[in-house]
């Protein structure tokens, strides 16, 4: 599936703990105000992502704002959301991405959608400060490729004028640990609002694949090193990278299955991702 060449371990830890406090703020504001009635639904975004473009607003409003991630190519794509501070632009992210190394240091992510198969659509709802922001694609295939190296870097403004929305209200609580994906109830078949987490030192992500009949983990795990023929699976959205204090909800609807949790995020310690740190599981739906 994608393997994010471009972040070095340490450098993603640092710059995706950047602002854990203030995110920790927010999200705890926004809690207090889902006690109170009659606040708006959060802003809804369409994002499509194109082979290799993606299609998005160029300005949102902030606050609570759930994007919607459409497949709209042959490859697959997700859009994490990259908040760049001290006043950096897109145009600066392209350029930074041009030479090798970590992501400069004023650039912190924050999630996303993770990725949908193709024609498919997944969603992230995020809450959002004013600022300039980048949806980046780090997914590699079909060639290793890095899609933002193919113009998969779209900037946006979140402007100040904020709609009180409250958060959804979630079903199942998703906390992500070094290294473990830690559901607080066993994933039944339907319609889920998954409430995601990151109370952890490092920053992690959650892929979501649904294992095609017969195949397991272990095949997944196999197919990301090589990527030899088409997938033992597919994919069903998720959370892109979120740094340490961040919390994002997804909406999803599952069907019967065997499914697999798995993140990328390159370790801050040996540069590995994630899964080989354990950071994979294998669960049914039912
Ligand atoms: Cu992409």
């Amino acid at each position: 599936m994608h393997i994010r060449s471009f972040l070095t371990a340490a450098a993603a830890a640092v710059v995706l703990g950047a602002c854990a406090r203030g995110d920790a703020d927010r999200s705890a504001a926004v809690d207090s105000a889902d006690e109170h009635a009659g606040h708006a639904m959060p802003n809804v975004v369409t994002v499509v992502a194109n082979d290799f473009k993606f299609d998005a607003p160029a300005e949102i409003p902030a606050g609570l704002t759930k994007f919607v991630l459409k497949g709209a190519g042959q490859q697959i794509h997700h859009a994490t959301i990259a908040k760049l501070e001290n006043g950096k632009t897109a145009a600066d992210l392209m350029a930074a991405f041009r030479n090798p190394g970590p992501p400069p240091s004023w650039v912190t992510f924050v999630g996303g959608p993770n990725v949908p198969d193709p024609g498919a659509e997944a969603n992230a709802t995020v809450d959002l400060a004013p600022g300039n922001y980048a949806l980046i694609c780090f997914v590699d295939t079909p060639d290793k490729v890095p899609h933002f190296a193919k113009g998969m870097v779209h900037g946006f403004t979140v402007t100040s004028a904020t709609a009180n929305a409250v958060a959804p209200e979630a079903d199942v609580n998703l906390v992500l640990n070094d290294y473990v994906f830690n559901f607080d109830k066993p994933l039944a078949a339907g319609r889920h609002t998954i409430k995601v987490t990151n109370p952890a030192a490092q920053p992690h992500e959650i892929q979501l694949i649904k294992l095609a009949p017969g195949k397991t983990l272990a095949d997944m795990q196999q197919w990301i090193i090589k990527m030899d023929g088409p997938p033992p699976g597919s994919a069903v959205g998720g959370i892109a990278g979120m740094k340490p204090g961040t919390t994002n909800y997804f909406e999803v609807d599952l069907a019967a299955g065997d499914y697999v949790a798995i993140c990328f995020i390159p370790d801050a310690k040996d540069g590995k991702p994630h899964f080989e740190h354990g950071m994979a599981t294998q669960f049914k739906v039912s």
